[in-house]
């Protein structure tokens, strides 16, 4: 296994002293269209990590990273790793009561923040009582805040620190059932661990390769894909800052020639309908397409491979596991199915009492391998029960079959994922009825043209109220938690299905699913 002492090291160091020192590590596809390469990156991650000294940040103190798919985002990630500062990427697309939250929970001592988000994350900012510094990524800072360019300033190349390959290197935030974020804390070693797993074994990644991934850095998934799989061999990622849509991908592809394309279900789905029309493809040199986040149909994986005669690797992972640890191979894809342990996992199926599940049956997955995270931040309980010793509860529920193949059956909970990222019905309830007309509110998860799953909402109305206001409802909830959580249909109701306790039956609403 490599060496993952300071993963920095690995990633970005070695491939000066390699005589990779040229090659092009990042290019943007966006913005100012900025390149960067790796000795570039290797002298700029030095100098941010003597910026975090410069300005007070300490080791082994949290820095959150709200920044947008752009060079800032691995040169503050792999700089804070040689500081031996951790950083946190967030989600970009939160509302600023949750990154209320989190900023408070993980007590982050910096806020780093791309021009446009920042005036999304300014209200949570005014009484936080952990932050010392706000550094927007702009021309101009707005009061109490200070450039990115300033923070770099004056400082010079700085010595990594040496770590071990157990410390914790970063945080991402996971939402939990109840839609409370946690903090999932991951240790240097873990980097190259799935480097080493999947990035070697299913990807196959080589030095030759550019990738182009569009779930963003910020998301396990994208990560790996567009940071630390392609960087573990000297590999250039495309950079894109923007929404994904089907013609921007495909205008990504046609300049910029990715081999590796990463993609999530809802995105190959309307990239398939966007073809279907006999609209000629971009002159592409993809050799490898993967798809992770939620189960990818097999309706469009089938479609994909005829109209662009290149696979689509389903695979499943998990925050907690930092990425993928089941995956169809190349050369060895069955769609409508999660594939295969990726080599270095183990994985189990088990029911309720905690047995072992056989061929046919149904199971919660356990996985056990090497990049299983340390642990939740400040939630002993969550970590008892998800970390079992060696195995990690995933909370999904999957068949195996005869040949080995696992197929995904749903969540152990009412929880669901759109686009990928987790949406937690409580959550979504919250937001409803928050809203002056609804009395009460039941979501659920709902497929579909596609066989995707969305928010489905069930809401009981207060009296004098009517369908008309239902739009507006939905653009409500868009505006307070988010824009991939909100009811893509809403059904008004007399009452809602309750237990005699009063809780919601969600089983009884989907059933007409
Ligand atoms: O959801 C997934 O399938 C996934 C894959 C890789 C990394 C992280 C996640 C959540």
């Amino acid at each position: 296994m490599t060496d993952c002492k300071n993963a920095a090291t690995h990633f970005v160091d070695r491939h000066v002293s390699e005589g990779r020192g040229d090659k092009l590590a990042f290019r943007e596809a966006d913005g100012k269209q900025r390149d960067i390469t790796y000795a570039q990156l290797a002298d700029q991650t030095a100098r941010a990590a003597a910026a975090f000294r410069k300005v007070g940040i300490n080791r082994e103190e949290r820095v959150a990273l709200l920044v947008l798919d752009q060079q800032e985002m691995p040169v503050l990630f792999w700089g804070a790793l040689k500081a031996g500062v951790i950083p946190i990427p967030l989600n970009t697309l939160l509302a600023a009561s949750v990154y209320d939250v989190i900023l408070r929970d993980s007590r982050a001592v910096a806020l780093f923040v791309s021009e446009s988000l920042y005036p999304v994350v300014a209200p949570a900012l005014q009484d936080n009582p952990f932050l010392r510094e706000v550094i927007i990524i702009a021309d101009d800072a707005p009061q109490g805040a200070i450039t990115y360019d300033a923070f770099m300033q004056g400082a010079e190349p700085a010595q990594t620190v040496e770590t071990s390959e157990d410390e914790i290197a970063f945080w991402l935030y996971s939402s939990g059932s109840t839609g409370q974020p946690k903090g999932v804390k991951h240790v240097h070693g873990s980097l190259c661990a799935t480097a080493d797993t999947y990035g070697a074994h299913v990807l196959g990644i080589r030095e030759d390769d550019v990738v182009y991934s569009v779930a963003k850095l910020f998301f396990a998934y994208g990560l790996g894909n567009g940071m630390t799989f392609p960087m573990s061999v000297g590999a250039t990622a495309i950079l894109f800052s923007g929404r994904p849509t089907p013609d921007v991908a495909a205008e990504i592809m046609d300049i910029h020639k990715p081999t590796i394309f990463c993609g999530v279900p809802t995105l190959y789905a309307a990239m398939v309908h966007y073809w279907e029309d006999g609209k000629a493809l971009p002159d592409t040199k993809l050799r490898t397409c993967i798809s992770a986040g939620e189960a990818l149909p097999e309706e469009i994986g089938k479609k994909w491979f005829a109209r662009w005669g290149v696979d689509i690797l389903d695979g499943v992972g998990s925050t907690e596991m930092l990425h993928i640890f089941l995956s169809n191979r190349p050369g060895d894809v069955i769609y409508g199915t999660s594939g295969l342990p990726v080599p270095g996992y183990d994985v189990r199926l088990v029911d309720e009492d905690g047995a072992d599940v056989g061929p046919g049956g149904v199971g919660e997955l356990l996985v056990s391998g090497p990049s299983a995270a340390d642990g939740y931040w400040n939630n002993r309980g969550k970590s008892r029960s998800t970390f079992e010793g060696h195995w990690t509860r995933t909370g999904d529920k999957y068949e195996r079959t005869e040949t080995g193949r696992f197929i995904y059956c749903g969540r152990t909970d009412d929880m669901f994922k759109v686009s990928g990222i987790w949406v937690s019905p409580f959550e979504v309830e919250q937001a409803l009825i928050a809203y002056p007309a609804v009395l009460e509110a039941a979501v659920v998860a709902w497929r579909d043209e596609e066989g995707l799953e969305k928010p489905k909402a069930f809401v009981v109305l207060k009296p004098g109220h009517g369908e008309s206001e239902l739009d507006e409802l939905k653009e409500f909830v868009k505006q307070k938690i988010g824009k991939w959580k909100y009811p893509r249909w809403v059904e008004v109701v007399k009452d809602l299905p309750k237990t005699a306790t009063g809780k919601i039956q969600r089983f009884k609403l989907r059933e007409g699913a």
